[in-house]
């Protein structure tokens, strides 16, 4: 899927394990994702190490033979960086760093150095340096010490680099000191929202890289940045639109992905305030994504956590130009046919008779299926918009096709 095309791209092995929750295919799901995750890190994972086990290995997470592979590999092959798909505890982490002698990052770490590089205004920055901050306290004895970290690259933006001999006390401090800055930026967008009056607001959410940007390109004809790479997006973005003469407030937000380090989700609180304050959800699925249902549970469970699971939602399967069911052969009519043999149109009906005509199938890309996609809101919209407005409603007449 990833080629080295560049040769700056930090070399990486990723390590993975099986586990009774976890079988081969899941970790093979979840390391593809991490390796796109190292990827988007500006890394290029060289090889892929996994280990089937009961529980992980509390000193090491891995098994010493299974490390001693690693160990080898990394050395042979000058790799820089160790990346594990699940969350490493401080003593695990240090442990594997004395071993294999390169550095050694867990997932939660991996995301957390793409918002710190993505990050573009300073209220995303302060609420990335928070999460940093939460995530180093707890880790800050003995965290790479014995390693050169002006090396620098992936993993080593942010707090890490300069404060490593700084105590827990001044981590606190400065955690404190975050929090105050972003209450006080809380307060002023609170007051922005507050000013834009009434108006019917629709938050765009889904899973990282499944369009979101690029639907909010074309229906509101803004230049909101999107690309092939995962957490395009990290501010929010707010863009008044106006379908036939209905006018609405439209929203874009960062991508959720499934493993969330907890601390993000915390400390971008409050950029999900405009989901969580939203009258009208509209869930993006890439429909192409071999896993898009695993995606969907993930992204309701993290609209579970932010108090915004039982908004009005239209589930809105994106990048239909590019969804290919698998290859069904004649010669394996005795297998079980699985969804990931459905054509398009089974998982219309799927979907369909799921949750009825809150289900639509568009292309961003291509635009097609964009008009219905845009009556299906405006329908929506206008139902909140009377309620709103009771006076002037006649002002907005139905929808026309003519639009
Ligand atoms: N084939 C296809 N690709 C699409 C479609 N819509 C978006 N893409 C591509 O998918 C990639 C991600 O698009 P974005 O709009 O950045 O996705 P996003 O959901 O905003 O991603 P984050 O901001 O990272 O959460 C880009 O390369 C887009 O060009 C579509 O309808 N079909
Ligand atoms: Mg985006």
């Amino acid at each position: 899927m990833i080629e080295k095309k560049d040769v700056d791209l930090e070399k990486a092995v990723l390590v993975g394990i099986v586990t009774k929750d976890q079988d081969e295919e899941k970790l093979k799901e979840y390391l593809d994702e991490l390796e796109f995750l190292t990827f988007t890190a500006g890394g290029y994972a060289i090889k892929r190490f996994t280990q089937k086990m009961d529980m992980p290995n509390p000193k090491t997470f891995i098994g010493s033979g299974k490390m001693e592979e690693v160990k080898h590999f990394v050395d042979e092959n000058d790799i820089s960086t160790a990346i594990f798909d699940d969350e490493l505890s401080a003593t695990q982490e240090r442990n594997i760093s004395k071993i294999l002698g390169c550095k050694v990052l867990d997932r939660t770490n991996l995301i957390l150095d793409i918002f710190a590089q993505r990050a573009q205004t300073s209220y995303a920055r302060t609420q990335v340096e928070l999460a940093q901050y939460e995530y180093l306290l707890p880790r800050l004895r003995g965290m790479w010490t014995h390693l050169e970290r002006q090396r620098g690259g992936i993993g080593m933006r942010g707090p890490g680099e300069t404060e490593i001999e700084t105590d827990r006390r001044i981590v606190r401090d400065k955690i404190a000191l975050l929090k105050d800055r972003i209450k006080t930026i809380d307060k002023q967008m609170a007051v922005q929202r507050g000013n834009r009056g009434k108006l019917v607001r629709v938050a765009l959410v889904g899973y990282t890289n499944v369009g979101k940007s690029t639907l909010m390109n074309v229906i509101s004809k803004s230049d909101v940045f999107a690309e092939n790479k995962l957490f395009a997006t990290l501010d929010t973005t707010v863009r008044k639109v106006v379908i036939q003469n209905l006018p609405f407030l439209l929203s874009d937000t960062v991508g959720f992905i499934r493993k969330l380090p907890t601390q993000l989700v915390e400390s971008f609180k409050s950029t999900l305030d405009e989901v969580r304050e939203a009258d009208l959800l509209l869930h993006v699925v890439d429909i192409s994504h071999p896993n898009f249902e695993e995606h969907i549970a993930s992204v309701n469970k993290i609209l579970g956590e932010i108090e915004s699971s039982d908004k009005p939602t239209i589930m809105v399967f994106n990048k239909i130009d590019a969804y290919e069911p698998e290859p069904f052969e004649e010669d394996e009519l005795d297998e079980e046919r699985t969804k990931k043999h459905y054509t398009l149109e089974e998982w219309k009906s799927t979907w369909m008779s799921k949750i009825g005509n809150n289900a639509l199938f568009i292309s961003a890309i291509n635009k097609s299926n964009i008009d219905d996609f845009k009556k299906r809101v405006y329908d929506e919209v206008r139902e909140i918009h009377v309620t709103r407005f009771p006076y002037n409603s006649f002002l907005y007449p139905d929808y026309e096709e003519t639009q």
